[in-house]
């Protein structure tokens, strides 16, 4: 014999606030496009508001409806066929003309967030090519161009202007306006950093452009978001928003002269330069000029290591030098087999690079 069981309602209701608090809860605090700190991410971040709200009344009002039209015209409480309306010429223009204007204004509030967001609000030149929209003034600030290299799975962060290369760990200073070229070495990724802009695609042969305004000093966290091959989710980043004297000191300690290296530093570095090391890794002023892996010139100084999946420690890098496979599974760096001593010599050389 069949038998159903009803689940009671309120058992049902209770599950989905759980769930819906759960899922919100992942929305706090870095990465979250739900705390921007950019022009262009709070541009986004209103528009999804508006958006949301909008649904949300429709979705109200609809299964308002439907709800009414169970309980009114249940069996129980009015038996009998209700009054039928097929062909009502009133009610088939309203429930064609609202959706339309409910999408129309979807449609224009999202056209007013479009434009904004697609004109990088300077050019390369320096000039300013309007603003107003997003309230960001663009007469006075500061400007920053940075290139942008995609790798599997790896971000490279170029300062054409500074001569800076690095990896994984991005400085900009806080207010300034910072434009950048998306280049990608091997197939399509996308530069995303939730609190300070939209995804933008990163596609091999071709330049995209995206640009951020930081507000306020801080960390904050971006991953590639497309997938792009086995490590797609450890191919993070980090942008350092800092003061303008914290950034100019962050530049000068990058474009200083490194120091010549002694004990265990300059074993390393004589491993590293008759190794397969400077094939794939450059360090400025050395014979390692390869360009496969991230550039190492000033790797001691960096946070993190390996698409920032981890801190950059003596132990993380040692643990990445003996084998990266198992650390990274599928990184495009070999396993070379080093011995212990040479990890060791290696790990005090690059941490030495500051
Ligand atoms: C075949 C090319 C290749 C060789 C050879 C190679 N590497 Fe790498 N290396 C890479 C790539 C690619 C990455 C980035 C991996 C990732 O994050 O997915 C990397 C990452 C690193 C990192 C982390 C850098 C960062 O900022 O995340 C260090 C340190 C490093 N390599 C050191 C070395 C040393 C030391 C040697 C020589 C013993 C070496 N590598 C040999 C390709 C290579
Ligand atoms: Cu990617």
């Amino acid at each position: 014999m069949l038998s159903f069981q009803r689940i009671p309602a309120a058992k049902i209701l209770s599950g989905l606030i759980l769930c819906t608090t759960v899922f919100l809860a992942g929305c706090a605090g870095s990465p979250s496009p739900m705390a921007p700190a950019s022009p262009n991410a709070t541009t986004i971040y209103n528009l999804t508001v508006i958006v949301f709200v909008i649904a949300a009344a429709v979705f109200i009002v609809v299964e308002g409806m439907l709800f009414f039209s169970v309980i009114r015209f249940s069996r129980k409480q009015s038996p009998g066929e209700p009054e039928q309306i097929e062909g009502n010429t009133k009610f088939e223009i309203a429930w064609t003309a609202a959706p339309a204007i409910v999408l129309l204004i979807v449609f224009f509030v999202s056209l007013q967030a479009l434009f904004p967001l697609a004109s990088t609000p300077i050019t390369r030149t320096g000039k300013t090519t309007g603003s107003g929209a997003l309230g960001v003034n663009v007469g006075q600030t500061e400007t920053l161009q940075v290139r942008i290299i995609a790798h599997q799975w790896w971000w490279e962060f170029v300062y054409p202007d500074l001569k800076i290369t690095t990896a994984n760990e991005m400085h900009v200073p806080v207010g300034a306006i910072v434009t950048a070229d998306l280049e990608a070495i091997d197939v399509i990724h996308s530069f995303w950093v939730p609190q300070l802009a939209g995804k933008t695609d990163v596609i091999p042969g071709r330049v995209n452009q995206t640009w951020f305004q930081v507000a306020q000093p801080g960390t904050f966290r971006g991953q590639c978001a497309e997938f792009c091959g086995i490590q797609h989710a450890n191919m993070r980043f980090e942008v350092v928003a800092e003061s303008q004297e914290q950034f100019q000191a962050w530049v000068r300690q990058q474009q200083s002269a490194p120091t010549p290296k002694t004990g265990v530093a300059a074993k390393g570095e004589q491993i590293f330069m008759s190794s397969a090391c400077i094939g794939c890794h450059t360090v400025d002023g050395t014979k390692a000029q390869g360009k496969t892996g991230p550039n190492l010139t000033r790797f001691g100084g960096r946070r993190y290591l390996a698409g920032a999946i981890m801190e950059n420690t003596s132990e993380n890098l040692a643990r990445w030098l003996a084998n990266p496979q198992g650390v990274k599974p599928g990184a495009l760096m070999p396993n070379l087999n080093l011995s212990q001593d040479q990890i060791n010599a290696l790990v005090a050389y690059l941490e030495s690079l500051k």
